[in-house]
């Protein structure tokens, strides 16, 4: 090298959405080669609360693969905090500051996959200073990899993703959910369904944060709003549906950032109606 000068040893020198593709599908795979094959489940802050030794392996795998490419980076990960809404929102803000920070859902969905329900999903998410640069969503059991750039739009199986089109919650298929936080969570999330339901043409909620940002992404759900929610699991997603020409707030109709818990991501045309639904019934907010 010229003048003497050494460049930092880096494995391969990939890119950072090709480290975080790579990485998404080969935890996705050792995912769905574990699918009914649990042997020791454990509960984190209540019964509803799952961990398995899954998510501990694939976050363990993911960390490894993300660090051998990238040693200077941070790594911020749902299995390497402890449970509980504070300890999350103190880890978010504690690696803020990092210049590249990835943020880590190894296993979106974990109830489902004890379960054998198949709906869950490996979320990979690069920051760089607090801003998310990559997001990918990949769901192993229908080998859907959804992947986005910030400024570079977001596609999966190789196409563009575009959010839907409809304007009014009366032709729209909308998502909720229900983290295990029964105390505070719960009933906000009961209030905004009550809200919701009579007013859209169906509701869903399959259980992982990540696959319905995904899915508002590729047009297959018009909305998608959760109270209760940790970054890891929609840091990936909300970028997803940004680059698909939809909109993400808080449900209070907040701008987004990484410590936003209670989220509402929509095409764009129904945000406004379901965030006043959700205002009205008073379950924007913990
Ligand atoms: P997980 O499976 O990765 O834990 C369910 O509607 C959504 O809530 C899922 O995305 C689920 O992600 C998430 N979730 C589960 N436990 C949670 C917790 N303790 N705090 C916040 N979100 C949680
Ligand atoms: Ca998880």
């Amino acid at each position: 090298m010229a003048n003497g000068t050494q460049e930092p040893f880096v494995v391969g020198s990939k890119s950072f959405t090709a480290v975080a593709i790579n990485t998404a599908a080969k935890a996705g795979e050792w995912i769905k080669s574990k699918l009914g094959d649990v042997q020791s489940i454990g509960v984190k802050s209540s019964a509803q609360d799952l961990v398995t030794e899954v998510d501990k392996g694939t976050e363990k795998l993911i960390r490894n693969l993300i660090l051998t490419h990238f040693p200077q980076h941070m790594v911020l990960g749902e299995e390497g905090v402890e449970p509980g809404p504070a300890a999350s929102a103190k880890a978010v803000r504690d690696a803020a500051d990092a210049e590249y920070l990835w943020i880590v859902d190894p296993l979106d969905g974990t109830t489902n996959f004890v379960h054998g329900f198949p709906f869950f999903s490996v979320s990979i998410a690069l920051a760089h200073k607090g801003e998310v640069i990559v997001g990918v969503v990949y769901d192993p059991i229908r080998d859907e990899l959804f992947v986005g750039e910030k400024g570079k739009g977001a596609y999966v199986r190789g196409r563009k993703t575009v959010v839907s089109s409809e304007l009014s919650l009366a032709e729209s298929i909308v998502a909720g959910g229900f983290p295990p936080d029964r105390e505070g969570a719960l009933p906000l999330n009961l209030k905004g369904l009550q809200a919701v339901a009579p007013k859209v043409r169906g509701i869903r909620m399959g259980g992982s944060a990540a696959l319905h940002l995904a899915y508002v992404a590729a047009g297959r759900l018009s909305g998608y709003w959760e109270i209760g929610l940790n970054a890891w699991d929609i840091a990936a997603g909300a970028l997803l549906v940004q680059e698909s020409g939809g909109r993400v707030t808080g449900t209070a109709g907040e701008p987004f950032g990484l410590e936003v818990r209670n989220l509402l991501a929509t095409n764009g045309g129904i945000h406004d109606e379901l965030q006043a639904t959700l205002e009205q019934a008073g379950a924007t907010g913990l």
